[in-house]
């Protein structure tokens, strides 16, 4: 009896730590039956194999369950819904996270993080999604800690701080797993917070490595001093370097034919940019860090000493060029489409993806610096005034392309860009740090450029930089992209749609009202034969609270908080979706 009970212990360990392993995250892409990665894939391209969709059926998308996140809580619902082993993940806004039956939609539990008062979540309190490994689900909350529940009963693993909540740490981001490490960024580019990239072992949340985005700043390697990042003072004046931004708040992408994890950093601290001459790096810059030792490969900066807060976050997304150059593309905050060699941060072309930069004529491609314009704000300083000279500006702080991630097809050789078309009025303020307030000096509001829309999703030949085909939309668009073999591209709208396009031509196939604004992040995955297709609808995020002239635009749309998953009509339709 004795060997008998140990042998069924030992079974069922081993059974349970089997889960999600390295290679599975590695295959993500290809296996169709899960969905391990936010992004589908480590390289976040967002493409799935899947054709049982596609032009021909995709009439015949019906709605087959539905789950609220309930509560009061609800707003601002950007996550991609992860699914392993029967089970379907779900982050929701106010640190959230619940386990549904993938085929039913049934909850199988659920956990609500409890957030201390006086958290400082810049854009809303949403979250973007969780990762897996082993038999844990990981994910960020808004006071800066990762948690990791046992996706089997929701009952916390390990729990570790990430940052000091206080001095305005948050963390928002899906994390991204790699060989075993659980790689993070931090939230609080507002806040004078020091940016930084967090490596940790996955099944302990023991601290591996720690990249710090700011020169100056010590790394650390498993307790050790792991080299600064950059020299002190060569690209800030002062101390400035010391509450100097460069958030990672919106995680890392990942290419295993290089090892390298590409991180994008946010503005520099604090907006004023009079206060702080110079590059400011590594500040608005995609930085490739080598995985294993947490050092900095290559660095390319989009924004050098960066005035507008175009922040320089947005996702790198590794794929390969005609000519098979290892390449890697960032539709950045400042209107550039950039194509970067994924090897060695060599620029390769940038081009606009937007229709109006008032900041830089171009990117001069032997240097990789901008062409700038005359079109940086006034100095309070030099006036002896509160308020500095205004200049407008576009595209505006929230970008040609925020947090919203693009999506990358082989099939079709396009990137997917959800782009919007506004600009701003900015001027610059005096302003001093101060731990846990608001590190800006400057004062804003943003316009629409055009009466007849804002968003814009653009087919981008990556070759070229040429736009391939748009379809425009009223509101500004904030939700994520997909696109699947089947010749589809997935988004939703503020207006509460949740649509489908032609990849090759743009020509809108199917739409389906969710009920509320869908900024959330598209999925699709394999059960029983069958395609399925998931996206949260939540109205919220940075656009009504930041959005000045535009928030009116869009202030009647109800906020919700539901998953939204769909299958093919089998019998040919008798639900009817709209189209
Ligand atoms: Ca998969
Ligand atoms: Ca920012």
């Amino acid at each position: 009896m004795w060997c008998f009970g140990v042998l069924l212990a030992l079974g069922s360990g081993v059974a349970t730590a089997a889960g999600v392993t390295d290679a599975m995250i590695k295959n993500d892409t290809a296996s169709n039956d899960d969905l391990l990665t936010v992004g589908l894939g480590l390289h976040g391209q967002r493409h799935s194999p899947l054709t049982q969709v596609n032009p021909n059926t995709i009439g015949d998308l019906v709605p087959a369950w539905t789950f609220s996140l309930g509560g009061e809580k609800q707003r601002g619902q950007q996550a991609q819904p992860l699914i392993h082993n029967g089970k379907m993940f779900i982050t929701g806004s106010y640190s959230r996270i619940w386990a549904l039956d993938v085929k039913t939609g049934r909850r199988i539990w659920g956990y609500e993080h409890r957030l201390p008062d006086g958290i400082m979540p810049c854009c809303d309190v949403i979250n973007r999604g969780a990762g897996l490994y082993g038999d844990l689900v990981i994910f960020g909350t808004l006071d800066a800690r990762l948690i990791a529940l046992n996706q089997d009963t929701g009952k916390v693993v390990w729990n570790e701080k990430l940052g000091d909540y206080k001095a305005g740490y948050s963390y928002t981001a899906a994390p991204l797993i790699v060989d075993g490490l659980v790689i993070t960024g931090v939230s609080g580019g507002e806040f004078g917070i020091v940016g930084k990239v967090d490596a940790r072992d996955a099944k302990t949340g023991k601290l591996i490595w720690s990249r710090p985005t700011v020169e100056g700043h010590m790394g650390t390697l498993n307790g050790k001093d792991n080299g600064i990042t950059g020299k002190l003072n060569a690209s800030w004046p002062g101390d400035m370097w010391k509450y100097g931004g460069a958030a990672t708040w919106l995680g890392c992408t990942y290419a295993d034919d290089t090892k390298l994890v590409y991180c994008g950093t946010g503005n520099p601290a604090p907006w004023n940019a009079h206060l702080r001459p110079g590059d400011n790096l590594y500040s608005t810059s995609t930085l490739a860090i080598d995985v294993k030792t947490g050092k900095i490969k290559w660095s390319y900066q989009s924004t050098p000493n960066d005035h507008w807060d175009f922040d320089g976050v947005n996702e790198f997304i590794p794929f390969d060029l005609k000519d098979g150059t290892k390449a890697g593309a960032k539709a950045d905050r400042n209107g550039f489409f950039y194509v970067i060699d994924r090897t060695n941060g060599k620029l390769i072309n940038a081009s606009p993806f937007v229709t109006k930069q008032t900041w830089a004529s171009g990117v001069d491609l032997k240097t990789g610096r901008p062409i700038e314009s005359n079109n940086r704000p006034g100095d309070p300083a030099k006036v002896s005034a509160d308020k500095g000279e205004s200049v407008f500006s576009a595209p505006s702080f929230l970008g040609g392309k925020n947090w919203m991630p693009m999506a990358y097809s082989p099939d079709t050789g396009l990137f997917y860009v959800p782009s919007n078309e506004w600009g701003m009025d900015i001027w610059n303020e005096p302003i001093t740090y101060k731990k846990g307030a608001a590190y800006l000096g400057a004062g804003f509001n943003i316009k629409p450029l055009y009466d007849d829309y804002i968003g814009a999703l653009r087919a981008i030949d990556p070759n070229t930089g040429k736009i391939v085909w748009e379809a425009k939309n009223d509101a500004p668009l904030w939700g994520g992209v997909m696109t699947t073999a089947g010749n589809l591209v997935f988004t939703g709208t503020p207006e509460g749609y949740f649509k489908a396009f032609d990849a090759k031509t743009g020509k809108e196939l199917w739409k389906f009202q969710t009920g509320s604004g869908v900024i959330g992040q598209p999925a699709t995955w394999e059960m029983d034969g069958e395609q399925y297709v998931a996206v949260l609808s939540g109205w919220g995020g940075a656009v009504p609270l930041w959005g000045g002239d535009v928030a009116k635009k869009v202030k009647d749309i109800s906020q919700g908080g539901m998953v939204w998953v769909f299958k093919l009509h089998k019998s040919g339709g008798q639900v009817a979706a709209q189209h």
